[in-house]
């Protein structure tokens, strides 16, 4: 067996055990409100646990325990309890798939998840074909809800959305300057860096320079050099926050002093220790903060008590169990093409992020964007503000 097929078959068991040990314990202990006669609600909340995106992994993982506790402790839904189950997808695809597998084969009908777009859209066609409901807390690459399947939701935005935002303040605020786009090459970095260009373009200010990395890089010394010829003040970087953190400290490191801006999904709490204080000034386009949502002040003051900052996506997955617990309320059934049918019916749910509505594809119908800064603080330390 070679290396790559041998990591693959570790990460497929090591998927597969906590499922099987998982579901073990769902179904031992099922009904576990047995004197309610109501059997508990099988959900999942799958996302990376491990690897470079287990911070992210963790925000779903704390949101979705925590909104299916806060459920249950006021009786569950129609009076059944959510069994919640966390599965580690690692990241990969392959894994994804093989979740999205053994949940047909289980009873799981609901998942939070995935993290990573190119995790969640293949996935999505696996559920849609055996009777689950998925939302995804973070996925925003448009594809997976541009294939209007019956079962796709998300409490994340879109790519498209926060692609052009950020194309636009490129060229708004930086028209003078060499701009470059550089992607992971994932479907998530591919799919934000074309919507920039398209913005930068329809504004009459191309990038001067696009490339790929790969998603596991971790040495850009070809691509700094490569910036550095081309004169780049300002690189988008259409990936995800590990790799933009080496990238800012390589940079530094290289004497180039860029101004680098990204998307969402660098929205990480640890992109300093990454990138070290040359990330001060870096911009992220991210969603409206949701910790200053009024919806949210019980949750995050419960969250904090906990030790826990509820950043970036903890509340999107926190509001996932609630849309999908909304959606069997409307529905009056466990059935999840009904329930989905309910969410995307256009009627508000209550959630962490404020009423949500959802169209007919599963996409919010109140999508917005803000720009963030890092930003350094008088006593010395750095923290992602909002842009004034
Ligand atoms: N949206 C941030 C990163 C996850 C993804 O869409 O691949």
């Amino acid at each position: 067996m070679s290396q790559a097929n041998l990591k693959k078959a570790v990460g497929y068991w090591r998927a597969m055990l906590p499922l099987g040990l998982a579901m073990l314990a769902i179904f031992a202990a099922a009904p576990q409100s047995a004197a309610a006669a109501c059997p508990d609600i099988p959900m999942a909340v799958a996302g990376p646990m491990t690897g470079d995106w287990a911070l992210m992994g963790e925000e779903m993982r704390r949101g979705a325990q925590l909104a299916a506790d806060d459920i249950n402790a006021k009786g569950g839904i129609g009076g059944c309890k959510i069994a919640l189950v966390v599965l580690d997808d690692q990241g990969a695809p392959d894994t994804a798939i093989a979740i999205a597998k053994a949940f047909a084969r289980d009873r799981v009908r609901f998942v939070v998840g995935h993290y990573n777009s190119g995790s969640s859209i293949p996935a999505s066609q696996i559920y849609a074909k055996n009777n689950t409901l998925m939302v995804s807390p973070a996925s925003t690459n448009p594809g997976l809800t541009e294939f209007k399947l019956w079962n796709v939701v998300r409490t994340a935005g879109r790519d498209d959305v926060q692609g052009a935002f950020a194309g636009e303040y490129m060229v708004d605020h930086f028209a003078a300057r060499n701009l470059a786009i550089v992607s992971d090459g994932t479907p998530y970095g591919d799919g934000l860096a074309n919507k920039v260009r398209k913005a930068l373009r329809a504004k009459g200010h191309p990038e001067k320079l696009a490339i790929k990395v790969r998603y596991d890089q971790i040495n850009f010394g070809d691509l700094i050099g490569r910036m550095k010829a081309a004169k780049i003040d300002v690189a988008f970087f259409a990936g995800l926050g590990d790799q933009l953190g080496r990238l800012i400290r390589q940079s530094d490191e290289a004497d180039m002093h860029l101004q680098f801006i990204s998307g969402d999904g660098a929205m990480v709490k640890d992109l300093t220790g990454l990138a070290g204080p040359a990330v001060q000034g870096t911009l992220i386009v991210f969603s409206p903060e949701d910790r200053s949502n009024p919806a949210a002040k019980d949750v995050v003051a419960r969250f904090r008590a906990q030790g826990f900052e509820p950043e970036a996506y903890t509340l999107k997955s926190y509001a996932a169990v609630q849309v999908i617990a909304g959606g069997i309320e409307m529905a009056g059934v466990q059935a999840p093409r009904l329930v989905a049918a309910a969410i995307k019916s256009g009627k508000p749910i209550s959630t962490v992020l404020g009423d949500l509505t959802f169209d007919a594809k599963g996409d919010r119908r109140q999508p917005d964007v803000a720009m963030y800064v890092w930003t350094k603080q008088a006593n010395g330390g750095l923290s992602l503000e909002p842009m004034k």
